[in-house]
């Protein structure tokens, strides 16, 4: 009997493959890497599986060989740039084709929009077909290849995004890896009886083995979709679903559910994405007596998926989705010779600034970073401060308590200030997934409502709409200055407040997350140009923030940040600096106080400094200059060389 190797050794020799040409690079990939790819896959399904590795190596190879040529160049060119996506002149949106232009084509004539905001790097939200009135946003996918004709088709996609290479911007998708739609095609066959598709998810004939699973597992909608698992009367059985009822979890502890993921990762590859949003990556394995995420297995997955992209579709970027917590995200990184993830959101990092501005305190931010500083050199964040989905307070107890506070008195203070319940608040967020039984909840609601701005134009007060402006700001700012992909979320960079018309939308109302993914309204969009409207404000300093990022290498993440002690509680800072010995300080006041510190935090021995968001020039005398800070005011220090 011939060994795994020899198998696939033969395969490749009767493939057909230019091997000392245009496929060596290919080859010899796929040859130096064999080793770790079947070692990782036989920690999953051990060596009696190891006949589907033949048929992963023919899915490699047909890969490489369907990848057009003028993507091999992209891959080149990437590859020739070293780690292209930890440029400080990325920066990205996020944003629903629907919501924000109509469809595919009418997205296209809106690329001059981005340009002028100096974006050129889009997340398009889930534009696979999904049910219209069970999509969970396009998160519940009936057919991984197909655009939904919502949208567009595959052509229209692919003509955006030859227009956007022409522009030079890159291009980000989802992939839905942890669960499909019950109208997937796996599970329409399952439900039709065949027994081999019903394999690819978890069924169980009574609620033996699914109660044993509730003891530890959590809710993730426990408000509208309590429980895990889902009673389907066409298959007589119940049905793992850990996120919406019509989202049934695939199977990975079949090898065939593996593959058939990764040939829809390859779709995505070949199609020319940049970057590939791997959705909730932290749930794909499930072990009962555990919270089923984050799994050794779950990483052992991903490090396959990995291994085989850098090989097939190497221009392709993964982005894990691990919305955790953060001790937990760093592992979906990987390590620099067992890679993962290049890139991931900090999702830690965002619930930190939410925590900053509610409390006008920085000890948590600050006391945090440990848990996220050591990433593996070459990987990169998604920085951001609101995306399509709610913001939940995961950031460590132990920085809660090391600033002084117990846990779940300060995650209740955090959860209330946003919603709005004190008469203090400016907020107007909405509680999002209330378990009842622990009393958990995120917070939903667009940047500018949480910021206070829907509530100051109630008002019709003009110094609480320029306070509101002045969070936005901020809390843009430190995202976009931190290091890694600013990823704005489309509306806030014009001020979207919330839109409640959700409530009446029958496939909507069960999910305010809603109320912040706003339909937009491109007349509102028009006022950007006319002078001291809020559009306007908004929109020229988020376009400064982003033109200054985009001036200045120490922006580029490299792991070059290093956080300062500012001496005072209501500012955080942290100083970035690049090889050339340019240096930027990077200070933010989270209060509504005026306030100042002393330039001996600044841990620098320059006596010049420049801000380049105020434009003013800051002159130091050693030991007793008193750098001072309005409500909200950030500034951005450049020592000027002596
Ligand atoms: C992701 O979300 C998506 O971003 C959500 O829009 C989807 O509803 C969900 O997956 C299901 O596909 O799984 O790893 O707290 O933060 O559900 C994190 C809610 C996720 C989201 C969480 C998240």
């Amino acid at each position: 009997m011939e060994s795994i190797v020899q198998q696939i050794n033969k395969i490749l020799l009767a493939s057909n493959l230019d091997i000392v040409g245009n496929d060596n690079d290919f080859y010899f990939k796929i040859v130096n890497n064999i080793n770790h790819i079947i070692s990782v896959y036989r920690q999953i399904y051990g060596r009696d599986n190891d006949h589907y590795l033949v048929n992963l190596t023919n899915i490699m190879i047909e890969t490489w060989k369907k990848r057009d040529e003028s993507l091999k160049k992209r891959d080149r060119s990437k590859a020739n740039k070293g780690n292209w996506y930890t440029s400080q002149e990325l920066v990205g949106m996020s944003l629903y084709v629907d919501r924000f232009s109509k469809d595919l084509k009418t997205l296209e004539s809106k690329l001059p929009y981005f340009d002028e905001l100096g974006v050129n790097f889009l997340h398009l939200m889930p534009i696979m077909q999904s049910p219209e009135d069970e999509s969970d946003g396009g998160y519940a996918v009936s057919d991984y290849t197909k655009v939904d004709k919502r949208f567009g088709d595959i052509d229209d996609l692919m003509k955006l995004q030859n227009t956007m290479l022409q522009n030079e911007m890159f291009l980000m998708m989802d992939v839905v890896i942890n669960h499909t739609s019950h109208f997937h095609e796996w599970a329409m066959k399952a439900k039709e009886g065949d027994k081999e598709y019903e394999k690819y998810f978890y069924t169980f004939p009574d609620r033996n083995i699914p109660d044993q699973f509730e003891i530890s597992l959590p809710e993730i909608f426990p408000h509208s979709s309590p429980g895990n698992f889902t009673w389907s009367k066409e298959l007589n059985k119940w049905v793992m679903t850990v996120f919406n009822y019509y989202q049934w979890d695939l199977n990975y502890t079949n090898p065939s559910v593996f593959l058939a993921m990764m040939e829809t990762i390859f779709f995505y590859g070949n199609l020319g994405i940049d970057i590939l949003r791997i959705d909730a990556p932290a749930f794909i394995w499930k072990k009962m007596g555990t919270t089923c995420q984050n799994l050794d297995e779950a990483h052992l997955i991903l490090k396959l998926f990995r291994a085989c992209v850098d090989i097939s579709t190497p221009g392709m970027a993964l982005l894990g989705e691990a919305i955790v917590a953060p001790k937990e995200i760093m592992k979906y990184f990987g390590n620099e010779t067992d890679k993962e993830c290049s890139i991931a959101y900090n999702a830690t990092q965002m619930a930190l600034q939410w925590d900053a501005l509610a409390s006008g305190k920085t000890q948590v931010m600050l006391q945090s970073q440990n848990d996220i500083y050591h990433k593996p050199l070459g990987c990169t964040w998604i920085n951001y401060t609101r995306c399509h989905d709610d913001i939940g307070l995961g950031f460590s107890d132990d920085a809660i308590y090391k600033a002084g506070y117990t846990p779940f008195e300060h995650r209740r203070f955090l959860k209330e200030f946003y919603a709005g319940k004190f008469v203090s608040s400016y907020s107007k967020g909405l509680l999002f997934g209330v378990n009842p039984k622990t009393q958990d909840a995120r917070i939903s609601g667009t940047l500018a409502s949480l910021c206070g701005l829907e509530s100051a134009i109630e008002k019709n007060d003009s110094s609480l709409i320029n306070i509101a402006i002045k969070r936005i700001i901020l809390m843009q700012a430190n995202s976009i200055f931190l290091g890694g992909i600013p990823m704005l979320y489309y509306g806030d960079e014009l001020g979207y407040t919330n839109d409640y018309s959700f409530e009446n939308d029958k496939g909507k109302e069960y999910d305010n997350r809603w109320a912040h993914r706003p339909k937009i309204d491109w007349k509102k969009n028009s006022k950007r140009s006319k002078d001291n409207t809020i559009e306007n404000i908004i929109f020229e300093e988020t376009k400064k923030l982003i033109h200054i990022r985009k001036s200045f290498n120490c922006f580029a993440d490299y792991n070059n940040i290093i956080w300062l002690n500012s001496g005072n509680d209501h500012i955080i800072g942290f100083k970035r600096f690049d090889e050339n010995q340019e240096i930027l300080l990077l200070l933010f006041n989270y209060s509504n106080y005026n306030t100042s510190i002393s330039t001996n935090c600044l841990n620098s021995q320059n006596t010049k400094y420049f801000d380049l968001w105020t434009d003013e020039a800051i002159s130091i005398v050693p030991q007793s200059t008193i750098i001072d800070f309005e409500p909200y005011q950030f500034r951005v220090l450049r020592t000027t060389l002596e």
